[in-house]
């Protein structure tokens, strides 16, 4: 581990496109912001105190659901897009088999099921070791995550360094810091996973992540290969907010058109025709892929590619806007390096009952 890396992962320095950078909407690149502060707006009334309620009141469906996995039907499909960005490049036909995946992303309450069986710590729990951080300071080698605090004073100028802060204390219990709680938040998904905590939480129920392929072939929900969004060409059919992603100018007005500020309960918006639901916003997803910026070459089985320490995270966020991110399409990706958990990544596990998706 480089001494970058530490300043990385602790988000103390660095101005290239950083493990820091990466786990947000990273189009830092480039990007060209004029901004005044901006009043947010307030969110819709809901009952006081329960955050387990879709915004405009009624329960989700999860909470009538035993959150099974779906059959997923295996077949072809064209993966990647050549229309956006140039990771997505190239598309390819990909033969996909049958497979089960989770209907919701995982839950609070179902990761506390799994913790309270197992006893497992998060990585966002341990205590960094100073060896795998050499020159580090000891000072800044506290257990804690990645959270997304969006600028007051944008004159800095796009630098996102400042909107991601390694903040001590920071883990699934616990999501924007140790004063925080999942307490009212059990039906949304859990953040602050790394991969191996994705992996063993899979493990513990016989399952897996999924592969890349899987994910966007599920995502796409059979609406075809070629449309812009997972359920469809259009952002907002009919006027309607499909996902949980960023109203207004990011990072620094979240005008929550959509109802949500941060994540939403599982299931609040309409599931795509596979019958899946926040395949696309709400929190990133992981995948089994380790990441490589594009599919050319790519070996038909990522995760045979074993030196890489970023994986593969598919769907977009809450914090995935227009002007910034727009990375809520099946195709869209981005990586996450092992080691890393964010308040913005979550995951969903799939039961393979075929051949491996090839
Ligand atoms: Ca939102």
């Amino acid at each position: 581990m480089t001494d970058m890396k530490v300043k990385q992962r602790m988000g103390v320095g660095g101005s290239h496109y950083t493990k820091m950078a990466v786990v947000s909407c990273a189009c830092v690149v480039g990007i060209v912001i004029f901004l005044a502060i901006l009043p947010g707006s307030d969110l819709p009334d809901r009952p006081a105190g329960d955050n387990n309620l879709c915004h405009n009141g009624i329960e989700s469906s999860f909470a009538h659901s035993e959150n099974k996995p779906v059959f997923i039907k295996g077949g072809r499909f064209v993966m990647g897009s050549n229309r956006h960005r140039p990771e997505e490049r190239s598309e390819h036909e990909v033969t996909v088999a049958d497979f089960l995946i989770d209907r919701y992303e995982v839950t609070n309450s179902q990761f506390t099921a799994f913790v309270e069986a197992t006893a497992y710590v998060t990585v966002a729990e341990r205590q960094p070791r100073a060896e795998d951080y050499p020159g580090a300071d000891p000072d800044i080698l506290v257990p804690g995550s990645a959270v997304f605090v969006a600028p007051t004073d944008f004159s800095g100028g796009g630098n996102i360094l400042s909107w991601w802060q390694y903040v001590p204390g920071a883990n699934w219990r616990h999501p924007s810091g140790s004063d925080s709680t999942i307490e009212g938040l059990e039906n949304h998904p859990v953040v602050h996973i790394a991969w191996e905590d994705a992996q063993a939480y899979a493990g513990w129920l016989g399952r897996e992540l999924p592969t890349e392929t899987q994910w966007e072939y599920a995502a796409r929900g059979g609406t075809g290969d070629n449309t812009n969004y997972a359920w469809g060409n259009k952002m907002r059919p009919d006027g309607h907010w499909m996902a949980n992603t960023w109203q207004g100018l990011f990072p620094v007005r979240n005008s929550t058109e959509d109802g949500y500020r941060a994540t939403a309960p599982v299931g609040c918006f309409p599931p795509n025709d596979y019958g899946l639901y926040d395949m696309i916003g709400n929190v990133w997803e992981l995948t089994s892929d380790t990441y490589r910026a594009g599919h050319t070459g790519a070996p038909a089985n990522a995760r045979a590619t074993t030196s890489s320490t970023e994986y593969v995270l598919k769907g977009g966020s809450f914090l995935c806007s227009p002007n910034f991110c727009a990375r809520y399409r099946p195709p869209a990706r981005q990586p996450q390096e092992a080691d890393t958990g964010t308040s913005h990544a979550g995951f969903r596990t799939v039961l393979n009952i075929g051949s491996a998706s090839k």
